[in-house]
């Protein structure tokens, strides 16, 4: 696997993935998830999103991917991260700053993410800490040029990845979500949780 790819296999036992998923609710009770929309096409993509924390990544046909500090459709600031969420980031990302975005992602069963960098944090030196619940997923991972060799890994509820240095820099996406594979969440379908760094500490 490439280097700097950490992942730790059910680093979340059963009990904190659903203590997690009930805060996760919360969040989105005043935050709710959205459609984010590709710049320039107008191109919906297939996963919902909402985020927590002082920046949320937000994306729409005329202003394109960037962070900021308000919902994109209540226009109010961002709930908190959740303890449950951050203590994952102190216990793993061994970075003095804490996390200034958490991005959650809603994949309904049939949702997938194309292959993409992340590119538009100020901080590329923090790490990029990621958690899988719900049903598991094929994640797919390669070098940042296009049409080089990738990789598949399960992502199953549970799971955190820690992703620096050159996986930080990654092309990486989700190729599809194997609808009824877990038992935490009301409905088939996944969420993806993301801790990032956007401006420089
Ligand atoms: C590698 N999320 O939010 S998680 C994303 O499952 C994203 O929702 C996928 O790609 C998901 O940008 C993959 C694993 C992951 C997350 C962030 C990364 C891998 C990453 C950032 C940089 C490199
Ligand atoms: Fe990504």
């Amino acid at each position: 696997m490439m280097d700097g790819f950490k992942l730790h296999r059910a680093y979340l036992d059963r009990a904190a993935q659903a203590a997690m998923v009930k805060d996760i609710r919360e969040c989105l009770t005043s935050a709710p998830l959205f459609q984010p929309v590709m710049p320039r096409t107008g191109k919906s993509f297939s996963v919902r999103m909402s985020n927590a924390g002082p920046f949320g990544w937000v994306s729409d046909k005329a202003g394109g991917y960037r962070y900021q500090a308000r919902h994109p459709v209540t226009d109010t600031p961002w709930p908190p991260i959740p303890d449950s969420i951050l203590s994952v980031w102190r216990a793993l990302a061994d970075y003095d700053a804490e996390p200034e975005a958490c991005l959650i992602n809603w994949y309904a069963p049939d949702a997938k993410m194309g292959l993409h960098r992340d590119t538009d944090e100020d901080d590329r030196d923090a790490p990029v800490l990621s958690i899988s619940l719900g049903d598991s997923a094929v994640f797919r991972i390669g070098p940042p040029e296009k049409g080089a060799k990738t990789a598949s890994v399960k992502l199953e509820s549970g799971d955190v990845c820690l992703l620096t240095g050159p996986a930080r820099e990654s092309r990486h996406g989700i190729d599809r979500v194997l609808g009824g594979s877990s038992t935490l969440l009301n409905a088939p379908g996944r969420i993806n949780v993301t801790l990032r760094r956007v401006s420089v500490p």
